[in-house]
């Protein structure tokens, strides 16, 4: 048995073997990004070794003055960035903002309408039988959003329908759930949400993945739209640390602090909150550069794949107008085995259901898809000529079958020249470099 100093050691070396792997591959998993350096300054502070509980500045907590004031500027920030009333900084993550406004809009046994996983939706939006947050934690019934398999988007005039339906049945829904987790294309907000209101339901919307763009100005922007709240991870495509948020009006105000404290968190992770507050500042001077650069990549990237042979989602508008990208790589075998051989190529994505997985009989372990984001390569300073070296690598590991050693040694060729984290004040320390503080 290793002793506790042998173990220490070890810890210490897998997280540094991490960081040095980073280094030299290529991150494209859709829901991941890497922060700037004052973003990880802050998550090393004493910040996260605090309390914090109740709303800043009526605090349950003594010890409070700067965190108390790190989490103004921080809902000051986002409300600027997103042009919101009111904002809550305090849900840990995207799963808890979700339940903030299920806890907040909805009792349990109400009808929701989401996308189901396969075709996007998030674990978050699943049915109790799935053991998906809404069904099994909140109580929820679950109806599914229809999606229309070529457009990738929600079919409105099936979503009429089928609203009407559960109308008529007496069970209209509480709450429809916009976004998700394969997020190409802007969602029919403005289209269906008359008929939800007409039905007494709320227009929600999960900006998980796309919170950045729609910082930049890139995307829909849901408040004007319709939506009553807003769900937000912070760390997708919006660059900050793992972290949640909700935005509102003020008029939901209460019953949303209401259910993030003392419903969902007892401690908010303080050291985030100041992280989200940076990112908020870098959202707001380099957002708009960053999240055009983002698309560009994400279309550069499906244009250089299906150029080689790859069946990408969406050729006839576009392929995205997000970071996201859905390939069907059922020809070259299935999404597990190829995302494995690409991780061992230090190319890391991940494997992805596609909407008509399931009705053939496949599973998440093997779907014919993988995602793809374009926000971290990006972040890394890569523009369209560098989406064209990754599909090129990407081709040579599926289609061409070449051995994954050679594609990870000029992959980590490649990677060398982008070090450095772009669109934040300051870069002098890399992105990922690996900080000892001992
Ligand atoms: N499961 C991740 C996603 O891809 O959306 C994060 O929630």
């Amino acid at each position: 048995m290793s002793s506790p100093r042998e173990e220490y050691y070890g810890i210490l070396d897998l997280l540094q073997r991490h960081h040095g792997w980073f280094r030299e591959s290529i991150p494209l998993i859709a829901s991941e990004n890497v922060p700037s350096p004052a973003v990880r300054e802050a998550l090393t502070t004493d910040f996260g070794n605090r309390y914090a509980e109740g709303w800043a500045g009526e605090r349950v907590y003594a010890g409070c003055r700067y965190i108390d004031l790190v989490e103004f500027k921080c809902m000051e920030l986002m409300k600027r960035l997103f042009n919101a009333e009111f904002v809550d900084v305090r849900p840990i993550s995207g799963v808890v903002a979700n339940l903030v406004i299920y806890t907040a809009f909805t009792d349990p046994g109400d009808v929701m309408m989401a996308l189901p996983i396969p075709c996007g939706g998030h674990i978050s939006m699943g049915k109790r039988e799935l053991g998906g947050t809404a069904g099994a934690v909140h109580g929820l019934q679950v109806e599914y959003l229809p999606l229309d398999y070529e457009e990738l988007n929600i079919d409105v005039e099936r979503a009429e329908k089928r609203m009407a339906k559960l109308a008529k049945e007496g069970k209209p829904p509480k709450l429809v759930l916009f976004g998700g987790s394969v997020f190409p294309f802007p969602h029919p907000v403005k289209e269906l949400a008359d008929q939800i209101k007409s039905h007494g339901g709320t227009v929600a919307y999960d900006a998980a993945h796309v919170a950045g763009l729609i910082a930049g100005g890139r995307f829909q922007d849901p408040l004007r739209e319709g939506a009553e709240a807003v769900s937000l991870s912070t760390h997708k495509t919006f660059f900050g640390p793992q972290h949640g948020s909700v935005l509102s009006w003020e008029r939901h105000a209460e019953k949303i602090k209401r259910a993030t404290f003392p419903g969902m968190v007892s401690n908010h992770h303080l050291h985030a909150v100041a992280g989200v507050a940076i990112a908020c500042a870098e959202l707001l001077e380099f957002g708009k550069e960053y999240a055009d650069q983002v698309v560009r990549n994400a279309k550069a990237l499906a244009q250089a794949l299906y150029e080689r042979g790859f069946d990408v989602l969406a050729e006839h508008k576009g392929f995205t107008e997000s970071h996201v990208i859905l390939v069907d790589i059922s020809k070259y075998g299935d999404g597990g085995s190829i995302e494995k051989r690409l991780e061992d190529a230090n190319i890391i994505l991940n494997r992805n259901l596609l909407p008509w997985d399931i009705k053939r009989g496949r599973r998440y372990t093997e779907p014919g898809g993988i995602r793809l984001g374009s926000q971290e390569v990006t972040r890394l300073g890569m523009r369209e000529s560098e989406m064209i070296e990754i599909a090129e690598f990407i081709k040579r590991v599926v289609i061409d079958k070449e051995d994954v050693e050679r594609v990870r040694k000029d992959v980590a060729e490649f990677r060398k020249q982008y070090q450095r984290v772009h669109y934040c004040f300051e870069n002098n320390t890399e992105a990922y470099e690996y900080i000892k503080i001992r």
